[in-house]
């Protein structure tokens, strides 16, 4: 039945009159927006990108010139999402940054309740120290910073050194769940040697009858030496993933799962001639090429990637993998979250 226009234009000055008058009570009609809150499917404004180091490092160096890392207390480049500006923000529910330490330099101690993880892009021989234990970072080493955990970050090498951060701010200002403080000192006192935690959690052995603590894995730093060896070992007797090649997580050796409550890691090798089958998934991922080079095709458009490029793959958006030779990517998301809460999906898409 059709509505004679002027009575349909009626009705529709009555509902906005009426909305204004509910809104003078803080209410409003859901019906106006129930699709919008309810989607059919995801539907997120994070956008796929790419930063490209090349392009990306002379404007890194070019901080250091600027500001110092005690000034900046994190001398970071924020890799925020192209569809979410002044969100810093590189998908909905994760944070990217490039951080700087040059040599000397040092990032003060402070602790937060928002989780980082730490991926070693350039540079050899600056540490992080965690709750008191020191570790030196190489290119490829993982590196966790749980929650409410102090940590300082130092330089003493002659090199600059930078590293990928990735921290779930987004979802603690999401539960207005975040709390900081800054230490007494600007570098924590060493409390136990490097590597404890290494042969203390990381050895396949854990102390005697222990128990998780927390949420996050007791071991901290997840080399890239051993990480790279376990990949070449198991290409040669692994099931290939159609999808993701040889793909490993980061785990938690206390509990199996995830290193951390609201975000997982993982490392993946894509040979040389694979053409990986679509697929998509919840969880936007941030990816950081370690070696080799490639292209991803994210939603139906290209991006080229090689070594230390930094590319993200939204919640839902359709994505394979090309590598052009042997290539190896880390990537984190925050499956570990939308598992806990029932609602991680993925699929493969013929
Ligand atoms: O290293 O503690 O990229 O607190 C953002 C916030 C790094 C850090 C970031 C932080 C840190």
């Amino acid at each position: 039945m059709s509505v004679p226009n002027s009575a349909q234009s009626t009705v529709q000055a009555e509902r906005k009159a009426y909305y204004q008058r509910i809104a003078g009570l803080s209410m409003t009609p859901l019906w106006e927006v129930l699709h919008a809150l309810v989607p059919a499917q995801p539907a997120s404004p994070c956008q796929p990108a790419l930063w490209r180091y090349a392009e990306v490092r002379p404007f890194l160096l070019e901080s250091g010139q600027l500001i110092t890392a005690l000034e900046a207390e994190r001398r970071v480049l924020i890799l925020e999402n192209p569809g979410m500006p002044g969100s810093s923000c590189t998908t909905h529910s994760l944070y990217a940054g490039l951080q700087l330490i040059l040599p000397g330099e040092v990032a003060p101690a402070h602790r937060h309740t928002q989780t980082a993880l730490r991926f070693v892009v350039e540079g050899l021989g600056a540490y992080t120290a965690v709750d008191g234990e020191r570790t030196t970072m190489h290119p490829g080493d993982f590196i966790i910073t749980p929650s409410w955990t102090w940590h300082d970050h130092g330089n003493p090498s002659d090199e600059p050194m930078v590293w990928l951060d990735g921290l779930d701010i987004p979802i603690v200002a999401f539960f207005d769940a975040g709390f900081m403080q800054r230490g007494g000192e600007q570098t924590q006192r060493e409390a136990r040697p490097q590597h404890d935690a290494e042969y203390r959690y990381g050895a396949n052995l854990l102390p005697y009858e222990y128990e998780a603590r927390s949420l996050n894995s007791p071991l901290f730093s997840y080399p890239y030496e051993r990480s790279r060896e376990a990949l070449e070992h198991l290409r040669r007797n692994a099931a290939w993933h159609p999808s993701h090649g040889l793909k490993m997580q980061y785990v938690n050796p206390a509990t199996g799962g995830y290193p951390m409550p609201t975000i997982a890691a993982f490392i993946q090798l894509l040979p040389q001639g694979f053409q990986g089958q679509t697929y998509r998934s919840t969880d936007a991922t941030v990816f950081c090429c370690i070696e080799g080079r490639g292209v991803s095709r994210i939603g139906g458009k290209e991006f080229a990637w090689g070594p230390r490029d930094i590319f993200v793959v939204p919640s839902w958006l359709s994505v394979s993998h090309h590598p052009a030779q042997d290539c190896v990517l880390f990537s984190f998301s925050d499956r570990p979250a939308q598992k806990s809460l029932g609602l991680w999906r993925e699929e493969l898409i013929a």
